[in-house]
């Protein structure tokens, strides 16, 4: 059995969504971060970072969220929902898998803390350049991996989404792309059981 503890409003949505987009039985323990529930020495003996999300499948603790959405993917849904380990599309698939968080999350977090960073040590490069790249892959409808829906849609997707919602990112195809991830039935069950 999968658990998944999680707190509202968090990085753990990502795993929360992917989760409803596998299919599988899972529990949802949900955290008091106000609380302070994930610095719990009980939490921390499950992960000492004492961050979310974190979940376990049986005895197998999962911390990182683009490793556990990796991880649940291959394990639950190779095929589906990540390309097989002999399919070709899976270098362009893990390309952005540890986009989502290397540059993604790396940059916006550099705009927030408006840091200057020179653009050849940035992992990011330039803010524009990584607004280029994913507004000219949003341009290739549905998805971007192509047709088939994967969990890089999940991890570039709330990226893109909160992105949009922060005004970190701008581009006219990104918000077509977060339009038809939200109108999947699988997120709009992720956004609801996130706010109840
Ligand atoms: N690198 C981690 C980051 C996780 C993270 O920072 N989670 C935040 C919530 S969005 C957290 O647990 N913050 C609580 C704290 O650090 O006290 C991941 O991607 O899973």
């Amino acid at each position: 059995m999968i658990t998944l503890y999680h707190a509202p409003k968090t990085r753990s949505f990502a795993v929360l969504w992917l989760l409803e987009e596998i299919g599988v039985p899972y529990e949802l323990k949900r955290l008091d971060m106000q609380n302070g529930d994930h610095k719990s020495s009980v939490f921390l003996k499950l992960n000492p970072f004492g961050k979310l999300p974190t979940a376990t499948d049986g005895n197998t603790v999962l911390t990182e969220r683009a490793a556990i959405c990796t991880y649940l993917a291959d394990t639950y849904a190779l095929g589906r929902l990540a390309p097989a380990l002999d399919d070709r599309r899976r270098a362009e698939y893990l390309r952005w898998m540890f986009f989502s968080v290397g540059v993604m999350e790396s940059v916006f977090l550099a705009k927030f803390m408006h840091l200057d960073v020179p653009a050849t040590q940035a992992p990011w490069g330039t803010f524009a350049d990584v607004n280029a790249v994913i507004d000219g892959k949003a341009a290739q409808p549905p998805y971007f991996l192509g047709e088939q829906f994967t969990a890089a849609d999940v991890m570039m997707g709330t990226m893109v989404r909160w992105g949009l919602m922060w005004d970190l990112v701008e581009g006219s195809h990104l918000r077509g792309y977060v339009d038809r991830i939200e109108s999947r039935d699988a997120f709009k069950r992720a956004l609801a059981l996130d706010a109840s």
